[in-house]
């Protein structure tokens, strides 16, 4: 099929997302005539300080966090879930007391493999798996902690799934046995509110780019008081719990993105879910396509589906040729041709695993493009089952 849209369709935004045209302009003037070092005391430090500062501002808003000292800039999420497990590994696990993890199979790995470095040095780590649903029970949590729990880590929503975990129970549960709980929030900002203070969290990690600011800028929200070695030593930048010079620019245009982001919300809970709705529900008069997890408990932008028959990068490729961007999964693991981590963990059989296909959408699909992909879609799946020496029919 020719794609009638120019630039084609874009539905891999858990992937990343595009610059918001206001969050480029935002950062624009601070890429070139206003470039000092917010740190510096003259006239070109203090008008990017000023800059830096408003940003920060939108950005602990938009959390809810109670001060813009709670929020620490880094490079993108992976820093910041590295930042966590290997801080808190400095401050209380090594000492062997409270030496115990709690995570679960299905985090990125930017929390999987972190935590089995941290097994190395003679940390235990359970890893939950959720239930068939693709959710964690907040029992299990409960059943999973002894008197060596020094970290419970579980994602708000899953990049693949879209699945999203008890948060605020569990932080609940975590504060009242006095555990440090930290969120990977990165599929969850943008998508669903997020209140660090009503959820009990202690950490709570962020990357700018998928909610349509710049990549390679994020964040780490640090509740008050709470204390956490730093990863980079250095100078007295972000009160010295994160050395380097401040990337203003981003910075800024990731306090633009977190305001269009709060801000459209309710766009996003409305209009986004009803678009995914109405792509899911044709997808679901395909025969042999198994939808994972329950909508309701997803968030509004994500359908992760398996399409018997097919592998799903045979589906991506054919995608392609018609101008439209899905994924198979988290795209740092595009290039292993294993099953679906996510899938097996939830216990799918690893040959439904390998046909997982993840379409995410954004604030920017149109209705046209959600037309055009289901019509592309289904000629796909009929081609590419004609083709497939493995499909045979469900009754
Ligand atoms: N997930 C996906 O296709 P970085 O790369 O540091 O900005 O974000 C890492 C990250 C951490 N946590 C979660 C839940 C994520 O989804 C991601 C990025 C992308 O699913 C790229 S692998």
């Amino acid at each position: 099929m020719t794609c009638p849209f120019p630039n084609g369709v874009y539905l891999d935004n858990n992937a990343t997302t595009l610059l918001a045209p206001e969050a480029k302009e935002a950062m624009e003037v601070f890429l070139t005539s206003k470039y000092g070092n917010p740190n510096s005391l003259h006239k070109f430090g203090t008008e990017t300080h000023a800059a830096l500062s408003k940003a920060l501002d939108t950005i602990y808003e938009g959390i809810n966090a109670s001060d813009k000292d709670d929020v620490i800039i880094t490079s993108c999420a992976t820093e910041s879930n590295n930042w966590v497990l290997k801080g808190v590994y400095f401050d209380i696990l090594r000492h062997g007391t409270k030496n115990h993890i709690i995570t679960t199979e299905v985090e990125h790995p930017a929390i999987r493999a972190t935590c089995e470095f941290l097994e190395t040095l003679g940390v235990e780590v359970t890893y939950l798996s959720p239930n068939a649903e693709g959710i964690l029970s907040v029992e299990q949590v409960r059943d999973a902690i002894t008197p060596k729990t020094g970290l419970i880590s579980i994602m708000w929503a899953n990049n693949e799934t879209g699945l999203i975990h008890p948060i605020e129970e569990i932080g609940e549960l975590a504060h009242r046995a006095g555990i440090l709980f930290h969120t990977d929030a990165v599929q969850a900002i943008g998508k669903i509110p997020v209140d660090v203070q009503k959820s009990h969290i202690d950490f709570l990690s962020f990357s700018a780019h998928k909610f349509h600011g710049p990549k390679g800028i994020g964040g780490l929200y640090i509740k008050e008081g709470v204390e956490l070695t730093p990863l980079f030593h250095g100078g007295e930048h972000m009160h010295g719990r994160r050395s380097g010079t401040l990337n203003v620019p981003y910075i800024v245009a990731m306090g633009k993105a977190m305001q269009l982001a709060v801000d459209g919300l309710e766009y996003e809970e409305k209009e986004v879910r009803r678009l995914r709705d109405k792509l899911e529900n044709a997808l679901m008069e395909i025969s042999d396509i198994l939808i994972i997890g329950d909508r309701r408990h997803r968030v509004p932008n994500t359908i992760l589906c398996s399409i018997r028959g097919i592998e799903g990068e045979a589906m991506l490729w054919d995608l392609n040729k018609a101008g439209i961007a899905a994924s198979t999964g988290s795209a740092c693991a595009s290039e292993t041709l294993e099953a679906n981590p996510v899938m097996v963990a939830i216990g799918a059989d690893k040959e439904l695993a390998h046909t997982a296909v993840r379409i995410s959408l954004s604030r920017y699909n149109t209705e046209a493009e959600i037309d055009y992909t289901i019509e592309a879609f289904k000629k796909s799946v009929q081609r590419l089952r004609k083709i497939s020496s493995t499909y045979i029919k469900h009754a």
